[in-house]
């Protein structure tokens, strides 16, 4: 069985919970500590100690039953002190002399050795704390890749599955006053039924990538809070509250700088729901005007605040209408992973600015899809104060295992959190449910029930899904068909699409493309593109494929395919930045995929000029 997230006291803490999914309801998985990263915290980052267990050691004996004292790494013990003083006894391991490393960051660059190594890896660090009396701690990581198990004080605290979302465990009964001890069993190990499954076209960067960080708060506190700005020009506010006093608790809701205030008060389940006429002086955020507002609510003894922008996502049409306007998506698509030559995917505001702006100010776009899993909040963040409009995924790909329930429950949970977390971006318009799925009935009902999931969460945007296209021919030309059942659940067609670079099609042939779709529905390219590696240059008429010229000329053939699409709407084009890729290993890719507009230490090929000037006209034409 599958074991969900686990949030435990102590008294608790040796009767794991298991948090069991309905069908029929998005999961709700507490706490959520919506906007955890704007609380008080104490920070745990910096160095910690990591040990290899690459048999599991520390989690089975070697005959696959509990593991004995000398295995287990998050006992609370000197191993050195205790094997001088009792010469009896044996440890296989000892934490304190294993070596440190700064977190967040992957273990993949902890040191050369570990470059490859994919499985279980123990951290630990000792900390100073002083819980205040009365009030709850909670330890909340903003991911960790896959499968991770908390200890503290060598107590079991919970388990979490899933690399790229939070989650948070209440440690108010296993907190000291003074010196503690934190262990992290951290597995990267993906399977056939993991989400994302084991082959997907990304480094797999095990370890902790975001903060660390312990969150104290009152003993009745906003878990969550959603606010937001609907379709009929309303503000609308959702708030849950989490602790012994959620129900009947009187909140106030201001928004600074509108002069707004709503209050109310929680009913028997610790909700409360309200809508008001948003103000007239309200400024909407658009990529033009990134608007942000400060969001107050005061419950109880709790204080909580966000940043928030208002604006509205409609679809009409084959339109997409932000704030009530037609917009095109001048998008480029991103894996999370910072410029340098040796990347490690903890995104400091730096990293996710110095990316983020070449997309806003060099390329001229006004949208990012975030790919293929939840970025850092740090990201969404960066987003919502830049102004561009983001697509947000889970890593529901390629071969993922549909016929799995637990994958099911898995993928749900994921997208869950990952809603919940960032309901209150208004950078972001699209949820994208799946990539590169193939149809099968299976997973026309597993996705099924993704969009159903969407829906219940949040009605306020849109749902993609970038999906996989056919190829037919006519008199001649290929043409390109949409037949997948999934079309119909979704409110903006998503395909990704390599005509000229995989198959066969001459790159002077791809213009004439058709594309047979319906023409009452909005599109975009969620994907095109090319590889080249910067500086390989190849001047002939005919340039070969991994050259700057091909991979420029491939984007001049592709975006004139484009003119021929009435409906197309948008596109977010394969892709920024060349990542790290183990299944590209030819000479010039080396471990890369080379389809980015600039490399990995930022130069820009030739294709970023030719995207730059045709969205930098688009912009000129239609404005925004
Ligand atoms: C795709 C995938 C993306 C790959 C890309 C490629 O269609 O969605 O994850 O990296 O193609 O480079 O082939």
């Amino acid at each position: 069985m599958k074991i969900g997230k686990i949030a435990l006291g102590l008294a608790a803490a040796m009767s794991m919970l298991t948090t069991v999914v309905a069908r029929a309801q998005a999961p709700d998985n507490d706490p959520q500590l919506v906007a955890a990263d704007l609380r008080p915290s104490t920070m745990l980052d910096g160095l910690w100690n990591y040990s290899i267990d690459p048999y599991q050691s520390g989690l089975f004996s070697f005959h696959g039953g509990v593991p004995g004292r000398s295995e287990t790494r998050w006992n609370e013990v000197d191993v050195m002190q205790v094997m001088r003083g009792d010469t009896l006894s044996l440890f296989e391991f000892d934490m304190a002399a294993a070596p440190t490393a700064s977190l967040p960051s992957s273990w993949l660059t902890h040191s050369a050795e570990m470059r490859h190594y994919q499985g279980l890896v123990w951290y630990q660090r000792h900390f100073s704390a002083a819980p205040t009396l009365g009030k709850r701690t909670f330890l909340r990581f903003g991911a960790a890749n896959y499968f991770t198990r908390v200890y503290v004080n060598g107590q079991p605290i919970g388990e979490h599955e899933g690399g790229f979302t939070p989650f948070a465990f209440e440690v108010t009964d296993v907190l000291r006053d003074g010196n503690n001890q934190i262990t992290v069993g951290v597995d990267s190990t993906a399977t056939r039924t993991s989400v994302p499954p084991m082959v997907t076209d990304w480094e797999n960067y095990g370890g902790i990538t975001r903060e660390v960080t312990l969150i104290e708060v009152p003993q009745t506190f906003v878990d969550d809070a959603w606010v937001r700005l609907t379709p009929d020009g309303d503000i609308a506010a959702e708030v849950e509250l989490n602790g012994p006093r959620a129900a009947n608790t009187t909140l106030v809701l201001t928004i600074a700088g509108l002069n707004l205030r709503m209050t109310g008060t929680t009913d028997a389940s610790g909700t409360w729901r309200a809508t008001m006429a948003a103000p007239a002086a309200l400024v909407r955020w658009s990529p033009e005007t990134p608007q942000l507002y400060d969001v107050t609510i005061r419950a109880g003894e709790d204080t909580w605040h966000d940043r928030v922008g208002f604006r509205t996502i409609e679809v009409r049409g084959s339109e997409i209408l932000l704030n009530g306007r037609p917009v095109f998506l001048r998008g480029i698509s991103l894996h999370e992973e910072e410029l340098g030559a040796s990347p490690t995917r903890a995104m400091t505001r730096a990293s996710s600015r110095a990316l983020l702006t070449i997309a806003k100010d060099d390329l001229n776009a006004n949208f990012v899809r975030l790919a293929h899993y939840p970025h850092s909040e740090v990201t969404t963040r960066m987003a919502d104060e830049l102004g561009l409009m983001v697509w947000s995924e889970v890593p529901v790909y390629w071969r993922i295992a549909f016929d799995n329930q637990e994958t099911l429950s898995t993928a749900r949970e994921l997208l869950a959190d990952n809603i919940r977390r960032d309901r209150n971006r208004a950078s972001i318009v699209l949820w994208s449910v799946a990539n590169e799925t193939p149809v099968t009935d299976v997973r026309n009902a597993f996705l099924g029930t993704l969009v159903d999931d969407v829906r219940a969460l949040d009605q306020s945007r849109l749902v993609t899904a970038a999906l996989l296209v056919e190829r037919t021919e006519r008199d001649g030309h290929p043409v390109m068909t949409l037949a997948d059942p999934l079309a119909a659940r979704l409110d903006v067609l998503s395909v990704n699409t390599y005509n000229g670079w995989y198959g066969s099609d001459r790159l002077a042939d791809v213009p004439a493309i058709e594309w047979d779709l319906p023409d009452d529905r909005p599109l975009v390219f969620s994907e095109f593109g090319a590889g080249a590696q910067y500086g390989f240059r190849d001047s002939r008429s005919s340039p070969q494929k991994f050259s700057e010229e091909f991979q420029a000329d491939y984007y001049r053939a592709t975006l004139a395919m484009t003119a021929n699409i009435p409906t197309l709407r948008g596109m977010s084009p394969w892709v920024l930045k060349d990542f790290r890729s183990p299944r590209r290993q030819n000479l010039l890719q080396q471990g890369w995929n080379r389809k980015g507009l600039i490399s990995e230490t930022g130069e820009y090929k030739l294709a970023f000029d030719v995207l730059a000037n045709y969205y930098s006209q688009l912009q000129q034409e239609a404005p925004r």
